[in-house]
């Protein structure tokens, strides 16, 4: 669980949506938009009817109102993500509590941790990873304050492996992309990778335009508070 956890911070940390924009931005790219993900779905051999069918599954799974994926969905995706991220934090600490009073002390978790295989010092460093939380320095680490700790973390980071990008990419730009428009941009990368134009991509077309369109930078939706915007 502590390993899936540092999996999941690395990963949040990781993607760089909103340095993606100021790059983007220094880059000065210009062009239509276009999705990572749409993109990503085209592979070498495909036909268009074949790569067209795939889209929808794209946003399917967000737009649980099947009304086109809007912001909301990548809000209320985004929310669960979060959740499922505080609720394996707050596992993580609650599994030290060993006297069930909602409060890990330092005696606790050397007690939780201790074990032939781990040395002091390292038992030592996870202990003072811990107490990092304890933000009111009493000695006590409390579900709160390790709940808080997640907030404060990741409040402003952004749609993570969410296909925001897709909405970023919106053809009429009215914050809401159907499953029409999301074939129309499907229908415009087969476009432009099928240059002999017998709709099929081969491996030297597809491996020509996935480089030009690697260095493109995609646009992306944060959707995030502007003073996260800032950082
Ligand atoms: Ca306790
Ligand atoms: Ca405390
Ligand atoms: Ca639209
Ligand atoms: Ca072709």
């Amino acid at each position: 669980m502590a390993k899936l956890n540092r999996i999941l911070l690395v990963s949040l940390v990781a993607l760089p949506g909103v340095a993606m924009l100021a790059l983007a931005a220094q880059a000065g790219e210009t062009g239509p938009a276009y999705s990572q993900h749409v993109v990503g779905k085209l592979r070498a051999g495909n036909e268009q009817k074949d790569y067209i069918e795939e889209l929808p599954r794209l946003i399917e799974r967000y737009d649980s109102d099947g009304d086109g994926l809007d912001r909301a969905d990548l809000e209320r995706e985004r929310q669960r993500q979060l959740a499922r991220h505080r609720a394996s934090k707050a596992n993580e600490m609650l599994k030290m509590d060993l006297n069930a009073d909602n409060k890990v002390t330092r005696e606790e978790a050397t007690a939780f941790w201790s074990s032939a295989r781990k040395s002091a010092t390292n038992i030592e460093q996870k202990i003072n990873r811990l107490m990092a939380d304890d933000t009111d320095h009493d000695g006590e680490l409390t579900l709160e304050e390790t709940l808080a700790s997640v907030q404060t973390a990741t409040a402003c980071l952004p749609y993570l492996g969410i296909p925001s990008d897709i909405l970023a990419a919106d053809p009429n730009d009215d914050g809401r992309v159907t499953q029409e428009e999301l074939k129309d941009m499907g229908r415009a990368i087969f476009a432009a990778f099928d240059d002999n134009k017998d709709g099929v991509i081969s491996t030297s077309e597809y491996s020509v335009h996935r480089n030009q369109f690697r260095k493109k930078r995609p646009v992306n939706f944060t959707g995030l508070p502007g003073q996260c915007l800032n950082r």
